[in-house]
């Protein structure tokens, strides 16, 4: 997908032809920690605050993009944690992209990718700063940048473990009520038939209610999870282990229930692998997990043009990774509510003015009209959070 031509008057053009390449001059790393309004727990581990590594890069004219990174406190989802996000764009991702010259942000990730695996989540901190810093300097909102169209995204939300069927039921009927347009509800061997079996028949049959297991079963579960094929689910979300595709395909075979995938989708080719080996028929993007939005843009692109159905996943973020959910969830591939809630979901205070809201309906309004992320980051709060601050400058040589 080509940037869109930006928009406006011949100044406005020569303003923006200058505007090009950008060149880093700072990345600023920042730790805050942030509580959970209450505990998140799924089936691999509970987390109750977040630490967020959030990025700040600063070019030459002394504009400004910003990122979040998105894993867990703990190598429990993903194999990143903050600790291992900050080396990593310490040591690798800043050095290969300070004070050099970028023509656009999508020039970023084969710089990041040449002989250097994993560590997606990091690399995807600081590109999604830097499409950011891109929207900025265009004058034009991420959202628009990316392709997006919808003026409005459809919420759904991510419900984890419950202490009990009667306690899941009364949180999932408040976030219908609510209008939350899909309900998503975490499960785990031992907490999953009995869980759901209740959820659907308190909500009925219409209510659009899916399953995510993290990952939690085994080939030795394969009859258990048989049992929710009769529950009407829309998906089951990431059954078995992340890098087991095969056993993802036979299961599926065994469903009529879709399977969505996950953890498995680190990049466009596991899209293709899926399909091909029939180990699921959705896709859950989150843009940390494939590293960025360069990625993401491949993944929404491949399963567009084969009509697989993607929906936009979410990692707790806060109001700044939420930008970036809520922008590329506006593409037209993305056909099921995202795990994308709004801010008061998760915080008693989010770090992003104006903070993200849902609407009645489920819906939260793509912002198209600001520059950038759409949303301005609430210095005095972020500071209020920081646990540390590192400024990382161009190699010396
Ligand atoms: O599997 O989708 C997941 C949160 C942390 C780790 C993994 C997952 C989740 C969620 C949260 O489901 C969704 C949200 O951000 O609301
Ligand atoms: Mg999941």
């Amino acid at each position: 997908m080509t940037p869109p031509t930006p928009p406006g008057s011949a100044p406005e053009r020569v303003l923006v032809s200058s505007a090009f390449p950008m060149r880093l001059r700072e990345i600023h790393l920042r730790e805050i920690q942030m509580p959970l309004k209450e505990p998140f727990r799924i089936s691999s581990g509970v987390q109750t605050v977040r630490r967020i590594l959030l990025v700040r890069v600063i070019d030459e004219d002394g504009r400004e993009g910003w990122g979040e990174c998105t894993c867990g406190e703990r190598p429990n989802y993903s194999p990143e944690t903050p600790d291992t996000a900050w080396l990593a764009i310490r040591e690798w991702v800043a050095p290969r992209l300070l004070g050099r010259d970028l023509a656009t942000a999508r020039a970023a990730r084969p710089l990041l990718e040449q002989n250097f695996r994993g560590h997606s989540m990091a690399k995807s901190a600081v590109e999604t700063a830097i499409w950011d810093l891109e929207a900025k300097r265009r004058g034009v909102a991420l959202a628009v940048l990316l392709g997006g169209e919808r003026e409005e995204i459809e919420v759904g939300i991510s419900l984890g473990i419950q202490a009990s069927p009667a306690a899941l039921v009364e949180k999932a009927q408040a976030c219908l009520a609510r209008g939350y347009r899909k309900i998503k509800i975490k499960i785990g061997p031992g907490e999953d038939v009995e869980f759901l079996t209740a959820a659907r028949a308190a909500l009925g049959p219409e209510a659009p209610l899916m399953a995510d297991a993290n990952s939690a079963y085994t080939t030795a579960d394969f009859d258990r999870l048989v049992a929710l094929d009769d529950l009407g689910l829309l998906m089951i979300e990431q059954p078995l282990a992340w890098d087991d595709l095969l056993r993802h395909a036979i299961l599926q075979r065994r469903l009529k229930t879709p399977i969505c995938l996950d953890e498995s989708i680190g990049h466009v080719d596991r899209v293709e692998d899926m399909l091909a080996l029939g180990a699921g028929r959705i896709v859950n993007l989150k843009v940390g997990r494939v590293g960025g939005l360069a990625s993401a843009l491949a993944i929404h692109d491949f399963c567009h043009a084969r009509a697989v159905p993607v929906w936009c996943g979410g990692m707790l973020e806060s109001g700044v990774g939420r930008a970036v959910n809520v922008a590329i969830a506006s593409l037209p591939g993305f056909t099921i509510p995202g795990d994308v809630s709004p801010s008061e979901r998760y915080w008693e205070r989010d770090i992003v003015r104006p903070e993200w809201t849902m609407s009645e309906n489920g819906r939260i309004r793509v912002p198209r009209d600001r520059p950038g992320l759409g949303v301005e980051v609430d210095l005095d709060r972020v500071e209020n959070l920081t646990a540390r601050v590192e400024v990382l400058t161009p190699p010396a040589n």
